[in-house]
C-alpha cells in the first residue's frame, strides 16, 4: 500500500470546496458600480427566486443569509441588490437575501427586524452565517468576504459617511454573526423603536458572553454610503440611553426568544425574499 494511494482516496472523499480566495474577485470596485448599474444577465439568471444562490462548480464554505431591515428606501434597495448579487457570486458563497420590512404606523425598529429576519431565514435553510446589513451601505472591495469568523465580525472598518468609524466601539451598518453567536446573545433587543442604540446594545450583549469582535483591515473594509431622504418613520429614540443601561440585565429575556410580530407577507421575489411584518410598539 502506497502513501499516494491514501492521498488519492482522501481526495476522492473530500468535498470539492470552493477556494478560500475565489479567482473571480476583482478587489477594489470602481465608483460606477455604486450607482444603479444594471445587473449582468448572467448574474441575474444564476439567482433563484427569493434571492437564493449557490455556486455551480464547488461546495460553498458558508451558507450566508443577508438580512436587510427595510422601509421606504426603494432606490437604495435596488442599487444594493444589484451590487450584492454581483459581489456575493464572485465570493463563491451560497447565500439568500431577506428584506425585512415593517408596516406603518409603528416607528422603525432595526433590531427587531433583524431578529425576525434571523428566525424566518433559519427556517428556510440552516444558514451558517447571518449578515445584518443596512440598505444604504455598499461594500467597496470584494475581498471583504461576507463570511463569519470565530467571533462576531464588523464587516465595516470605515465608510464614506465619516471616513473612519464614528467611535471605536461602533458595531453598526454591516455585521456578520454565526448562528451560535446570535443564539448566545439572544439576538438584538426588540425594544429600540426609532433611531439609535440597538447596535450598541448588541455589542454589550456580545461582550457580556465573553466574545469580542473582529474587523477587516482598512484597505478592504470600506463601505460606500448611498444618499437617501430623511426617514419619516424613524425618529430619534429618546429612550435609548436608558435602555442601554439595562442591556445586560435584559439580554436573556428580550431578543430572539421573545420577539412578537404578525407576518403580513412572505414572498419570494426574483432578487430577494420579502418579509413584511406588523408590530405593536411596546413601552
Ligand atoms: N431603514 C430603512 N428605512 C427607514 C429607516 C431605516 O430602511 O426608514 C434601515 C436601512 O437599512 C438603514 C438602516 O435601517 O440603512 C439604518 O438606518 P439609520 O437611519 O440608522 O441609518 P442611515 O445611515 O441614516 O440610513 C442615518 C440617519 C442619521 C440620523 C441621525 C440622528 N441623530
Ligand atoms: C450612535 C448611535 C448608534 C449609531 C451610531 C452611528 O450615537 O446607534 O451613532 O450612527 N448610538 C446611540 O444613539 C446610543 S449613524 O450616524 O451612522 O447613523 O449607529
Amino acid at each position: 500500500r502506497h502513501a499516494s494511494d491514501d492521498v488519492a482516496r482522501l481526495d476522492r472523499k473530500r468535498p470539492n470546496y470552493c477556494p478560500l480566495w475565489p479567482q473571480e474577485l476583482v478587489g477594489r470596485l470602481s465608483e460606477d458600480s455604486f450607482h444603479a448599474s444594471p445587473l449582468a444577465s448572467r448574474t441575474r439568471e444564476a439567482v433563484d427566486s427569493g434571492g437564493q444562490y449557490r455556486p455551480g462548480g464547488c461546495v460553498p464554505r458558508e451558507k450566508v443569509a443577508v438580512i436587510i431591515p427595510y422601509r421606504d428606501r426603494e432606490q437604495n434597495l435596488k442599487v444594493q441588490l444589484h451590487h450584492l448579487h454581483s459581489v456575493l457570486q464572485r465570493q463563491n458563497l451560497q447565500y439568500g437575501i431577506y428584506v425585512v420590512e415593517m408596516a406603518y404606523p409603528t416607528p422603525f425598529n432595526r433590531g427587531l427586524l433583524a431578529n425576525v429576519g434571523f428566525l424566518v431565514a433559519s427556517d428556510v435553510i440552516p444558514y451558517t452565517c447571518y449578515v445584518i446589513h443596512d440598505v444604504d451601505l455598499l461594500v467597496m472591495d470584494d475581498r471583504n468576504l461576507y463570511r463569519c469568523g470565530r467571533v462576531p465580525r464588523h464587516l465595516l472598518a470605515h465608510s464614506t459617511k465619516y471616513g473612519k468609524l464614528p467611535y471605536v466601539a461602533y458595531f453598526g451598518g454591516v455585521v456578520a454573526l454565526k448562528e451560535r453567536h446570535l443564539r448566545a446573545v439572544n439576538g438584538f433587543s426588540n425594544l429600540y423603536f426609532g433611531w439609535g442604540g440597538e447596535d450598541d446594545d448588541l455589542l454589550t450583549r456580545i461582550f457580556q458572553v465573553n466574545l469580542h469582535i473582529s474587523r477587516p483591515k482598512p484597505l478592504i473594509g470600506g463601505f460606500y454610503a448611498l444618499q437617501h431622504q430623511k426617514d419619516s418613520g424613524n425618529p430619534v429614540n429618546q429612550k435609548r440611553d436608558i435602555l442601554l443601561k439595562s442591556a445586560k440585565e435584559r439580554m436573556f429575556k428580550d431578543g430572539i426568544s421573545s420577539v412578537q410580530y404578525t407576518l403580513l407577507a412572505l414572498e419570494k421575489r426574483p432578487l430577494f425574499t420579502w418579509v413584511y411584518i406588523a408590530v405593536n410598539e411596546t413601552d
